[in-house]
């Protein structure tokens, strides 16, 4: 147990990994008055993840509370992505209590958490040949929005199990019924959205990622937010446990990239 790489000091990352110090990278403030809206976006006007996959692994990888799918289905309406993809895991990004976890932000405003469906395109063979290239993954963000009374009941099949004690350690991991991940969604896919090019936001840093920030937030209720906020790591020199929360990388520099968005 123990990673290489922490949040405590995100910017050290490009000594062991050089691509985390390139110019593609994630996440980034996306200014909405900057973004170029283009007829060519269009909305996604049915849900992706309408089918339950055929199996979930839920577990705590030290720096995400992941859930691995098998099984994945093939997406072939990524809108202006002409490939075809295949959802392989989605993971959480999140904040200590009431606070700013989000990985992106929109005109400076960070959410309590950020949820990441990460797929590859099937031009490639599997994931892994896909991770390191320029046009091998993308993934879908959407911002979770936590000071919230209201519930999004999707989120009960993972807090159920982390309370239980099923991946509150690092290296814990569990076999979750499958639920098709529309569940957690609550139709926020059928707003705006914005596209851009990066990278991963964590180690290796690869610059392979078409990234996809939905506008409007999901959200998790309080007590559900709690139940991540309690989960933990294992630090550098083992079994001293620390919490995972305020796992996100700072923003990056756009470089001169544009960030498009649907016409509206
Ligand atoms: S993210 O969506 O940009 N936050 C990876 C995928 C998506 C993102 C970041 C990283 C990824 O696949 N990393 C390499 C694989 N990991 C194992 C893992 O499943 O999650 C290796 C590792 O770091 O040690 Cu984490
Ligand atoms: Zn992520």
């Amino acid at each position: 147990a123990g990673s290489s790489w922490n949040y405590s000091s995100p910017e050290s990352w490009s000594r062991k990994y050089p691509a985390c110090g390139g110019r593609r990278q994630s996440p980034i403030n996306i200014d909405t008055s900057e973004a170029e809206s283009t007829w060519l976006l269009e909305r996604f006007t049915k849900s992706l993840f309408s089918e339950e996959p055929e199996n979930m692994t839920l577990k705590n990888n030290g720096h995400s509370i992941q859930v691995d799918l098998t099984g994945g289905f093939v997406i072939d309406n990524m809108r202006l992505l002409f490939d075809r993809y295949k959802a392989v895991q989605f993971h959480v990004h999140w904040a200590k209590s009431n606070g700013k976890g989000s990985e992106h932000t929109i005109n400076d405003k960070r959410y309590w958490g950020e949820l990441h469906i990460v797929l590859y395109n099937t031009d490639y063979e599997d994931f892994e040949s896909a991770v390191s290239k320029s046009d091998g993954l993308a993934v879908l963000a959407f911002f979770i929005y936590g000071d919230f009374s209201f519930k999004n009941s999707g989120f009960d099949k993972i807090t159920e199990e982390i309370s239980d004690g099923n991946a509150k350690y690092e290296g814990e991991s569990v076999e979750i019924s499958p639920f098709a991940i529309d569940d957690l969604l609550q139709y926020t896919f059928l707003k705006s959205y914005y596209r851009y090019l990066g990278s991963l936001t964590t180690p290796p840093c690869y610059e392979s990622v078409t990234w996809t920030v939905f506008e409007d937030p999901i959200y998790i209720s309080r007590s559900q937010a709690r139940v991540f906020e309690e989960i933990v790591y294992e630090n550098e020199r083992g079994h001293h446990h620390e919490h995972l929360y305020n796992n996100y990388r700072p923003v990056q520099p756009l470089n001169g990239r544009t960030v498009y968005t649907i016409d509206s």
